[in-house]
């Protein structure tokens, strides 16, 4: 039985991946950072077969130990500060934990076990102001926040650590991917529950930044299972992972209140305050290299996406689920 050991499992990537990996037969090592409240809602269902081990990307001694206490086969470094809109506020401890904090797990592996498989959470906003379209592994980089530089050290500090030592490290370059289990404030969980809390009368608009920005968007579900594929390769690459199609914030809200039978534009009031000082326009990624080598396919399209977040925000406004599982 093989040990995998995930940082960021609490979070939206974190719960699917756990998931998978049970399935699989792995035991799953959870790695978690001290809290004053318990934050375990995305794997209350798992947690039972999880186990956990305290540590934090921020202190290289603690990861170190936690290693050495669960002697894992593969890790999955999916903790970071993820959201774009803070790092512009809080762009320090973006760096320290969104950058840093890759150098202190390929380190703290170097040091433990080097034969440990490692996979990094790399991302589409790397690409920031495309240089082309679609983007593709060798397409260069233009990150356009201070989140979207860290990751581009986090990537490139992780193929650094494979040349130098030797590491089976891979960077997967994911595009954006949601599900119900997505943070509130992320824009398509955002819309997705605004449009449920107004369907059901519980509020009267939603406020909104940029409309016409394009993403790439995709299903956290079908994404989690390339980050896999990736560590079961005989040699660490670097892979795109995304859906080929590109739809903005616009058509997005468009079709979460068609959904409940909603005409977005009663609803939705454009607000300054979630503008970011530089945008990132258009993402539209080329899969092809994951395709072609990892044998990866996404299941979940965009309509089947957006319907199924409204869906479950309905569920659970109405109390019909206690938390996003
Ligand atoms: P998420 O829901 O924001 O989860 C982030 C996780 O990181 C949480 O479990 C959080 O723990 C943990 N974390 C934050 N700071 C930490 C620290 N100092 N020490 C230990 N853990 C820490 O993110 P996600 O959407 O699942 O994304 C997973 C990874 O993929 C991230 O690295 C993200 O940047 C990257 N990525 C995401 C996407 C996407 O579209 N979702 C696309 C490309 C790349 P708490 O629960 O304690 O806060
Ligand atoms: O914004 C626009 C906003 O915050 C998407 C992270 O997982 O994916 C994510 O980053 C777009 C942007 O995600 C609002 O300006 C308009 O153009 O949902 P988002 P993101 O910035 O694309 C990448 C791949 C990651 O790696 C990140 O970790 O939507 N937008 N109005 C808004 N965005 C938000 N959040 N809120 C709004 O009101």
């Amino acid at each position: 039985m093989p040990t995998a050991f995930i940082t960021g499992v609490t979070g939206q990537d974190g719960s699917y991946l756990a998931e998978l990996l049970l399935d699989k037969g792995y035991r799953v090592i959870g790695m978690v950072r001290r809290s004053s409240t318990v934050n375990f809602e995305r794997i209350a269902h798992v947690q039972d077969r999880i186990e956990f081990v305290n540590a934090d990307l921020l202190d290289e001694v603690s990861i170190i130990e936690a290693l050495r206490e669960t002697e894992p086969d593969e890790v999955y470094n999916l903790a970071a500060q993820s959201f774009v809109q803070t790092s512009f506020g809080q762009p320090v401890l973006t760096g320290e934990t969104t950058a840093l904090g890759v150098t202190r797990m390929l380190d703290a592996i170097r040091i433990v076990d080097p034969s440990i498989r490692f996979y990094q959470a790399s991302s589409s906003e790397m690409f920031g102001k495309v240089a082309e379209v679609p983007q593709r592994e060798s397409t260069p980089f233009h990150p356009r926040s201070p989140y979207g530089v860290a990751k581009v050290y986090g990537h490139w500090i992780t193929v650094n650590y494979r040349e130098s030592y030797g590491l089976h490290a891979s960077s997967g370059i994911l595009f954006n991917h949601e599900s119900p289990r997505r943070g509130l404030e992320f824009v398509t969980r955002k819309i997705s529950h605004a449009a449920a809390k107004i369907a059901l009368g519980r509020a009267d608009e939603l406020r909104l930044g940029n409309l016409d920005a394009q993403r790439d968007w995709g299903f956290a579900g079908d994404y989690v299972d390339a980050m896999w594929r990736m560590l079961q390769q005989d040699s660490p690459d670097d892979y795109v992972v995304c859906t080929g199609e590109s739809h903005s914030v616009r058509e997005f809200v468009d079709l979460a209140f068609k959904r409940v039978n909603l005409d977005y534009d009663d609803y939705v009031v454009v607000d300054e305050r979630f503008f970011r000082p530089a945008e990132v326009d258009l993402l539209i990624g080329d899969s092809t290299k994951a395709e072609d080598v990892l044998g990866w396919q996404r299941r979940t399209g965009f309509d089947a996406l957006v319907a199924d977040m409204v869906d479950a925000d309905i569920a659970l406004l109405e109390g019909k689920l206690r938390a996003i599982s």
